[in-house]
């Protein structure tokens, strides 16, 4: 039986990838924030688990990463844990540095200290590739554009050199946008579809937001944590891009979102500059066919099937909410 150590288990990823070794049979170690009110509803359902074991630690913590590393002794880590909200990095650009760009760093090397056989999976993003333009794979030229993506090139680069320099089994998955009803609610897909459900319902009017003609490409995350898990049962460590290949602005995803709520996303949406970035990423366009050759990883859900069903499990949760 493997042990696997978890970073950013209370989040998106972390619930989903949780969920997916806990079924194939592994001890699952996460660690958690500490905070004044507990931060785990992603993972309640998982709770009473026998083999899920949550610590507290930060990134921001060196000796809490070096000493869990050294108790838990992890066959595979995935350092999932990050401050991962574009807009709010240029707020907090220090702390995003420290927790994304050192907070890796720190891992790795309590993993190095620690002399494992330990699997390394470190969550990059296709906001490190900026303002190049798609479509981006493994070859294309990094230019991050906001103190989040910069952080995480920091972070990718350190993983190859822990990789080179130490012989690590350190891999760099180079994730496009992937979302799911467990989406943060400050993200532009789950703003829309908990929008489109309020508004359907009638307990909402209208929802503001920033740049609509932002090109993303969104797909699945639970289908995206199992390309985690692929990446980290390979014979060689390497890096993969992960992605639908499709493109959509954000107007045609509030299209697809409102219309299936029955709604006209013209009649209930609003502009607000404050919802937009200093330096903006136009367009990201993923080409995962490397993954799709060397992993047999593919994406099968699509950006406009993706809104459908998060506007469906908004709609429930707002009816749950309402009927109490
Ligand atoms: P998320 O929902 O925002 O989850 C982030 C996780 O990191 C949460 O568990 C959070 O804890 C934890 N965290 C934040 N600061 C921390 C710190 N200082 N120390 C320890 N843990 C900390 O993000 P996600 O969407 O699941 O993404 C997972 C990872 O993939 C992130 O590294 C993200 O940057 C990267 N990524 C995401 C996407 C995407 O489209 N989702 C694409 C490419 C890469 P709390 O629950 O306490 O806040
Ligand atoms: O923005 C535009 C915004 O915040 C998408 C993170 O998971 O994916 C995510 O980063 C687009 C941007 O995601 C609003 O300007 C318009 O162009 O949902 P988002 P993101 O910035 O792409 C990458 C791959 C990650 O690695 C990150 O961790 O939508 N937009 N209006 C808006 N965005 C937000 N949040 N809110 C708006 O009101």
């Amino acid at each position: 039986m493997k042990t696997a150590f978890i970073t950013g288990v209370t989040g998106q990823d972390g619930s989903y990838l949780a969920e997916l070794l806990l079924g194939k049979g592994y001890d699952v170690h996460g660690l958690v924030r500490r905070s004044s009110t507990l931060n785990r509803s992603r993972i309640d359902h998982l709770h009473q688990h026998e083999r899920l074991h949550l610590h507290y630690g930060d990134l921001t913590d060196g000796v809490s990463l070096v000493n869990l590393v050294r108790s838990i002794e992890p066959d595979e880590v995935y350092n999932l844990g990050a401050m991962s909200h574009v807009k709010v990095s240029f707020e907090m650009p220090d702390y995003t540095a420290s927790t994304n760009a050192i907070g890796t760093l720190r891992l790795l090397e309590a993993v190095r200290a620690a002399g494992l056989d330990c699997r390394f999976y470190q969550a990059s993003t296709s906001e490190m590739f900026g303002s190049t333009p798609p479509p981006q794979d493994e070859t294309s030229m990094f230019h991050p554009r906001s103190p989040y993506g910069s952080s995480k090139l920091q972070a990718h680069w350190v993983t190859v050199n822990y990789r080179e320099a130490y012989d690590l089994f350190a891999v760099s998955g180079i994730l496009f946008n992937h979302e799911s009803p467990r989406r943060g609610e400050n993200f532009v897909t789950r703003k829309i579809t908990k929008a489109a459900a309020a508004i359907a319902a009638g307990v909402q009017e209208h929802v503001t937001l920033g740049n609509l003609d932002a090109v993303r490409d969104w797909g699945y995350a639970p289908e995206y944590v199992e390309g985690m898990w692929r990446m980290l049962q390979q014979d060689e460590p390497d890096d993969f891009v992960m992605a639908t290949g499709e493109g959509h602005t954000v107007r045609e995803f509030c299209d697809a979102a409102f219309t299936h709520a029955g709604l006209n996303w013209e009649e209930h949406v609003r502009y607000d500059e404050s919802f937009t970035r200093p330096s903006e990423v136009n367009a990201l366009i993923g080409d995962a066919s490397k993954a799709h050759r060397e992993l047999g990883w593919k994406a099968h859900t699509t950006a406009l099937d993706l809104a459908r069903l998060m506007v469906d499990a908004d709609v429930e949760e707002i009816n749950r909410f309402l009927a109490r």
